[in-house]
């Protein structure tokens, strides 16, 4: 069951590709159609068509009506397909019904993304995390498929059929793997929490990219810290964390992380196997959102991420860092716009902002000094024991911070919230080295 998943799809295929809508609100814009071929070409297939089709009426066994399947299934012939790509939510039922129908295999968007996730995967924690996205995918397909049978079966009472005990099987089979997965991963957390603690204790502000795939984000983490990162025109280039040094003007050494991109309808079970990927980010001192403002779909795409950002937050319990935004790709817009745009960006108050671009490198130094500002700007709160021989670091905070809270324990020792400034909270953990880690 679960080998059709790990599989890898054999290259090169030819895809025909459809992208169901529903209301004239969710028509799919020519930048829609760009980002689908590019997510299908991201696989290694080559593309026969790609196709919005409305459904008007949800038929439940394929999911689009039946006109449009004999559509299909000519045109995939006329093209000589060998994979039918669905970008939209197939039940499990829909995918086998066309499969059947259409005599070839079929997967949806979650397949496809996760299909591309597995190519790119190249770190260890990487490929478990991708292996437990699939496995969680593909449990829950299991579930429903069995739900299904069981209620075809449904009055025949005790009975407990080859299949059914089957399905069971192969339910706990994947549940060991999960469990094993995220025995795994929770080993890789630790030594993430570790290095970090490292950097933490050193005072070295963080900085993390985040935004929509294909915005920039590498490009613009090759200009900032003169690494040479895996940048291209593709949806997911960058998939495993990377970290590397960063020199502000003033403030002097920062790390800077780029990070895995977000997309539309990313699925639920990669959000949930990338969470420590993610929350890496969450754990940054500052947030730079990367915003391609050279696309159509720019604003889709920024309320995008800052979905897929809240629902972190809310699942962590880790609060977002301040947040400022890089205005990318200015050098793709026409003059007056690129110039507009600047004007713009310099106007922004709510979440302060840039216009750069990340080829050519304009911009780039009031990038620089807008991140060194909010990173001194910004406020951090902190959360210690400290026992009562810590007296000169209890006082020390009291002087230099903003004690938001404070609990004498039975012990003697003291229970402290403190909001530091992010250059205090450095000097902090110079100056007192081990004290928040002690208690993080
Ligand atoms: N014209 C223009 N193109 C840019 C700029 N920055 C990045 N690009 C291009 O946009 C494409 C995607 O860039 P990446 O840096 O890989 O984007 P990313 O956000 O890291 O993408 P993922 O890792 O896939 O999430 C590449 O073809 C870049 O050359 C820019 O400032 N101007
Ligand atoms: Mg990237």
């Amino acid at each position: 069951m679960t080998d059709k998943f790990v599989d890898r799809l054999p290259a090169p295929e030819i895809a025909g590709v459809v992208i169901p809508w529903f209301t004239p609100a969710d028509r799919p814009t020519p930048d829609r159609l760009r980002e689908t071929s590019g997510l299908v070409e991201a696989l290694g297939c080559q593309l026969g068509f790609v196709r919005p089709d409305q459904v008007r009426k949800v038929n439940p066994s394929y999911l689009l009506s039946g006109g449009i399947v004999d559509r299909m299934a000519a045109d995939l012939e006329a093209e000589h397909c060998t994979l039918e790509v669905i970008d939209g939510a197939l039940t499990p039922v829909q995918q086998r019904n066309l499969e059947k129908r259409l005599g070839m295999k079929v997967i949806d968007r979650t397949g496809l993304i996760l299909e591309i996730f597995g190519l790119r995967a190249r770190t260890k924690e990487g490929r478990l995390q991708v292996e437990l996205a699939r496995i969680l995918y593909e449990r829950s397909r299991l579930v429903r498929t069995w739900t299904h049978l069981e209620r075809q079966r449904g009055g025949s009472g005790f009975l407990s059929g080859p299949g059914e005990s089957q399905l069971e099987a192969d339910r706990r089979m994947l549940d060991d793997k999960i469990i094993r997965l995220r025995r795994d991963l929770d080993e890789v957390k630790r030594t993430r929490a570790v290095q970090r603690a490292g950097r933490r204790r050193t005072g070295t502000p963080m900085i993390a990219l985040v935004g929509y795939t294909n915005s920039g984000k590498s490009t613009l983490f090759n200009r900032l810290t003169g690494a040479d990162v895996f940048a291209k025109d593709m949806p997911f280039a960058t998939l495993d964390p990377t970290i590397r040094k960063l020199q502000l003007p003033s403030l002097g050494e920062a790390a800077l992380i780029d990070t895995v991109g977000f997309i539309s309808d990313l699925p639920t079970h990669l959000i949930d196997s990338f969470q420590a990927t993610l929350e890496e980010s969450l754990q940054a001192d500052l947030l730079v959102h990367v915003r391609d403002r050279s696309s159509e779909a720019e604003a889709e795409q920024a309320d995008d991420v800052m979905t897929v950002l809240t629902r972190l937050e809310k699942e962590s319990g880790l609060p977002l860092p301040p947040m400022i935004e890089a205005w990318n790709k200015i050098d793709a817009m026409p003059e007056g716009q690129a110039e507009a745009m600047m004007s713009l960006a310099a106007l922004e108050t709510d979440t302060p902002a840039v216009a750069v671009s990340a080829l050519t490198g304009d911009g780039i130094e009031a990038l620089l000094v807008l991140i060194e500002r909010s990173l001194l700007g910004g406020q951090q709160e902190i959360e210690l024991v400290l026992a009562p021989e810590q007296g000169r670091a209890r006082a020390w905070l009291h002087q230099k911070g903003d004690v938001v809270e404070e609990r004498a324990k039975d012990d003697g020792a003291s229970h402290l919230v403190v909001r530091l400034s992010v250059e205090r909270l450095g000097q902090f953990r110079s100056e007192f080295p081990g004290l928040l880690n002690a208690t993080a």
